[in-house]
């Protein structure tokens, strides 16, 4: 994968990262932005979204951390791409455990339960392994992501969904934070639970292999794109369980073995 192909102008990034900011801020859907710019790549695809994160940091946002995304086999198949990516997260984002989160500003909005890393120590690629990851790694904690694409029917290519942040739009931490060496994250158990019902069963191994392997994946992608992830960092690393839609009156319970439960409730 090499990031540096970058063949829009300065001004159709600006454009575009426009065009996906109204969709996020006005939560409509808008097709997939490789329909008008056809030979758009995945560089483009990252030029955009990192505009969109300046434009949203020089309007008061701050950068609380990154997520990882499409990171399972069953994810990338569903989605029909074939490579992870990344994305950022800002404050606005963030929902506190057990709260009603609104769904009247979010297009289509589905949840999925992702195990979060928070580092102790710098990281940079290229060359990031798990094994670096988790000896950065100062302790670990259950999440769920509520991802919104802003393409309509949830369809698109790596290159659009890479510029809409990765479908980013809400998030909830809960649980209890534990040392990843007092755990085999790649057998914890995961159950996503809607309305008291089981809807998603799996084990974190489903996120390649080990999630600490996402959070690599992502370090390196930050390394071709200029940037490395300071200690102290916030990550997410991505869908253990697919994605599951919810509306106004769900509850949510994701059940995170040894990490304890991540809850919250939709609303109007
Ligand atoms: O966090 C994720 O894996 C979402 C990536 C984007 C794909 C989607 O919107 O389902
Ligand atoms: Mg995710």
């Amino acid at each position: 994968m090499s990031l540096s192909n970058v063949t829009l102008a300065r001004e159709d990034i600006v454009r575009l990262s426009g065009r996906i900011e109204e969709a996020q801020t006005r939560a409509r859907a808008i097709p997939k932005l490789t329909d008008e710019y056809r030979d758009m790549t995945l560089a483009d695809g990252y030029a955009v979204q990192s505009e969109l994160r300046r434009r949203f940091i020089a309007q008061g946002q701050r950068l609380v951390g990154w997520k990882a995304g499409l990171t399972s086999l069953a994810k990338m198949k569903q989605m029909g791409v074939d490579q992870p990516s990344i994305g950022f997260l800002t404050d606005r984002m963030a929902r506190p455990e057990g709260s009603a989160i609104s769904v009247s500003d979010l297009v289509h909005p589905r949840v999925e339960c992702e195990i979060a890393f928070v580092t102790k120590a710098s990281l940079s690629g290229p060359g990031c392994t798990p094994e670096k990851v988790l000896a950065a790694t100062d302790f670990v904690l259950p999440a769920v992501e509520i991802i919104d694409s802003r393409f309509s029917g949830f369809k698109f290519d790596l290159p659009s969904v890479v510029a809409d942040n990765g479908s980013s739009a809400r998030f909830v931490t809960g649980g209890r934070p534990r040392y990843p060496d007092e755990l085999d994250l790649r057998s914890l158990g995961v159950v996503m639970e809607k309305n008291g019902e089981a809807v998603g069963i799996a084990a974190a191994a489903a996120v390649l292999g080990h999630p600490a392997r996402a959070v690599a994946m992502l370090v390196n992608i930050l390394a071709e794109l200029g940037e490395s992830l300071p200690a102290g960092s916030f990550v997410m690393s991505g869908g253990i369980t697919e994605a599951i839609p919810v509306a106004p009156g769900d509850s949510i319970v994701a059940r995170f073995q040894e990490l304890g439960d991540v809850s919250m409730r939709f609303v109007e």
